[in-house]
């Protein structure tokens, strides 16, 4: 199994669901490797200081919401080099209109219209590099990225024909309930970590003020019940919300609060999501304290990722004639 956040700004409760928890359920299932995707955060413009302490603090985090370093590689994804290699060779095989064709691509050439890069339409190239490296079957992610995955997939194939039997060719793992949580603000677009408005998102480092307010603040629709509907596109997300954190369905959610006003079912969300965010968040504070052994964990992670990887960018190097002692 293989999945990766970039540390492009605060994690956020979609994030959260749509793929960090899940990779806590699965790692008793698959040999898991988790990278934190700092190659794939500068294809929109960082700020140095600001990325470096991102990606410590998106290490820590990933930890506090229980990844087990002993059971898979956690590792930073710019510190095996392998990732950026395999990118170049895979490169050969993908055609600049595939690339171009891929929504996130088109969405963030829109978004940073001042800066679109070789880098913003390579960006699943790379994604596809990361997960093949490993020979993974699975990728758990939200629904945002299933096209990614496919991208892969189509390469992976491709190369296979071209060159012979070489890489696994992988799954997207995409979980019903959080895999598209959507903004507060406008629930017809995703919530993402790097909205502009904060009250958009709900972060995970949020405390519980603030996410009760940010709650509170959250566009619902008309009307006054809390019923999930195609209708009710703000109410049908909140109530998302509060069953994936919650672990309950949709439907007992509905009639734990048939005849709740909009205002109290909000404040309940609120309450559900903060309980989730404060042991994560206390765990995470304790670990940035630790530097030594964060620092180890990911030497560890990234030792085990090398080794994965570089049998496979030896056979990639070998069937593609590449001269080799
Ligand atoms: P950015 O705003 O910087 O593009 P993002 O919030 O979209 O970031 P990513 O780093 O692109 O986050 O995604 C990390 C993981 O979280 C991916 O598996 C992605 O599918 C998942 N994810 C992102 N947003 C959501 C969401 N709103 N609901 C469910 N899953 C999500
Ligand atoms: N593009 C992904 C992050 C990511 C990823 C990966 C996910 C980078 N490499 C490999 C799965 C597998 C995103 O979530 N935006």
């Amino acid at each position: 199994m293989y999945s990766a956040v970039q540390p492009s700004g605060n994690l956020t409760i979609g994030n959260y669901v749509g793929a960090v928890r899940n990779w806590v359920k699965l790692q008793e299932e698959y040999e898991g490797y988790f990278a934190i995707a700092d190659l794939h955060a500068v294809t929109v413009r960082q700020e140095p200081a600001e990325l470096r302490a991102r990606t410590k603090e998106l290490a820590a985090l990933y930890l506090a919401c229980g990844i087990d370093p002993e059971k898979c590689a956690l590792y930073v994804q710019s510190h095996v080099s392998a990732h950026a290699e395999l990118c170049w060779l895979l490169n050969t095989v993908t055609y600049v209109g595939e690339a171009s064709r891929m929504t996130q691509f088109k969405d963030k050439s829109q978004k940073h219209a001042d800066n679109i890069n070789m880098g913003l339409m390579d960006y699943p190239v790379l994604m596809a590099a990361d997960i093949l490296l490993y020979q993974t079957q699975a990728v758990p992610v939200g629904i945002d990225q299933k096209q990614h995955v496919e991208l892969a997939r189509d390469l992976a194939i491709r190369f296979n024909n071209r060159y012979g039997e070489t890489f696994t060719v992988p799954e997207p793992l995409i979980f019903k309930g959080g895999a598209r949580i959507a903004s507060l603000q406008d629930p017809l677009y995703k919530m993402s970590k790097s909205d502009e408005n904060p009250n958009a998102s709900v972060f995970l480092s949020d405390d519980r003020d603030t996410v009760i307010r940010k709650f509170k603040r959250a566009v619902t629709d008309s009307g006054n019940e809390v019923r999930y509907a195609e209708e009710k596109p703000g109410i049908s997300n909140l109530l998302n919300i509060y069953c994936a954190f919650k672990g309950c369905t949709i439907e007992e959610a509905e009639r734990e609060f048939e005849g709740v006003g909009y205002g109290d079912f909000k404040l309940a969300v609120g309450e559900t999501v903060a309980d989730v965010l404060t042991p994560i968040q206390k765990r995470q504070r304790e670990l940035l304290i630790e530097k030594e052994e964060l620092k180890r964990i990911l030497e560890g992670g990234a030792e085990r990722a090398y080794k994965a990887s570089r049998k496979t960018l030896s056979k990639v190097y070998r069937k593609m004639g590449f001269y080799r002692e």
